[in-house]
């Protein structure tokens, strides 16, 4: 092994963080900023199906938290691409994959928002999903990525909870309500199980992820922890939810769930789900209309910088 090699290797055995400056093997680093970017991605994206309820709130608190967890999304983009642009891409490039369509983000944000309730499903099932998926990404091995997650991490678990008590109010409430919320979670539930990528047999990037400690478990066991998770929670609810076979399993010591369906994730993945068209468009639109901010900003940064320089 190579000397730069084995000081890598050292440090993912000793369980110290692999630093921008350090060498890495040109694998790590290219997984590293898939999986980064996509992450920076889905949370960028993922501020849309929430958008769309921020003036349609039915009330001033509701609106304030809403828009509090939507600048929040924003902010976890922020850590995210400048947690990338670490390992050597630049933010445009990473922004226009997106736009061009190159590069993935999470399925689950694909769907719509139909309902006022679909705004606590999201909160409780899809933040909880990632929460999930994230809390094992505080420990990766590449520091500022670790770091970024320890950040999103609190919010995160902020988002469930304003999601969790948005149902709970709805919960208790009048029978449209009610109907409503349990409308709500028959939707999402599968679109969240699905946030947690192909089964472990399927996935292409785990076993390599796993050596290098950007994972820390697999899809499957972080999906079937999720489960028991919401298939206790949701009897607080005195909601269900939509799989008849789910059912919890003695000698497991877990829940039995039913079949996921893979083909509705697998062409959602590639673009044909109910929004994919919808969300890069909104995206696209946004990033035109910026440009004259983003023109000026940097306009502005020159000036600073050139009178500080002839000051000098
Ligand atoms: N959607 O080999 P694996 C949030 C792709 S943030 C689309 O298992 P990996 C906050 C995968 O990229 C939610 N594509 O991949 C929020 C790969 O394709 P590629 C996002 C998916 O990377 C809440 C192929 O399938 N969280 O929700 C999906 O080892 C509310 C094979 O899969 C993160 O990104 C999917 N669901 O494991 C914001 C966390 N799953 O790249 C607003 C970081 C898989 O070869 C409102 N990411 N694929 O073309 C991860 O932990 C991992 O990337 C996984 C997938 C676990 C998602």
């Amino acid at each position: 092994m190579e000397h730069f090699e084995s000081i890598f290797y050292g440090k993912l055995e000793n369980e110290v963080k692999i630093e921008p400056r350090d060498w890495m093997p040109d694998a790590y680093r290219k997984t590293l900023i898939r999986q980064i970017s996509q992450h920076a991605h889905s949370e960028i994206v993922g501020m849309l199906p929430e958008g769309n309820w921020i003036t349609r709130a039915p009330s001033l608190k509701r609106k304030a938290v809403l828009l509090a967890k939507a600048q929040d999304e924003a902010g976890h983009g922020l850590y995210l691409y400048a947690a990338a642009e670490t390992l050597g891409v630049t933010r445009e490039s990473t922004i226009e994959d997106l736009h061009s369509g190159k590069a993935k983000y999470s399925s689950i944000f694909n769907y719509p928002t139909l309902t006022w309730a679909d705004i606590g499903a999201i909160g409780w099932l899809v933040d909880g999903a990632a929460i999930m998926n994230q809390v094992m990404l505080c420990r990766n091995s590449y520091g500022p990525y670790a770091r970024a997650m320890v950040r999103i991490c609190k919010e995160e678990s902020f988002h469930q909870r304003q999601g969790f008590e948005s149902l709970l109010v709805l919960s208790r409430g009048s029978a449209e309500q009610r109907a409503m919320c349990q409308d709500a979670i028959d939707r999402w539930w599968w679109p969240a199980l699905m946030m947690f990528g192909p089964r472990d047999s399927e996935s292409t990037h785990s076993d390599l992820s796993m050596k290098w400690k950007i994972k820390r478990m697999s899809n499957d066991e972080l999906r079937q922890r999720f489960i028991d998770m919401i298939a206790e929670q949701v009897k607080v609810l005195n909601m269900t939810l939509p799989d008849p076979d789910l059912k919890w399993n003695e000698e497991r010591g877990h829940y039995d769930f039913g079949a996921i369906d893979w083909d509705e994730f697998w062409q959602v993945v590639k673009g044909n789900g109910p929004c994919n068209r919808e969300r890069l468009e909104a995206r696209r639109k946004a990033h035109e209309e910026g440009r004259w901010v983003r023109e000026a900003a940097l306009a502005h940064a020159n000036k600073k910088s050139m009178v500080k320089a002839s000051a000098a």
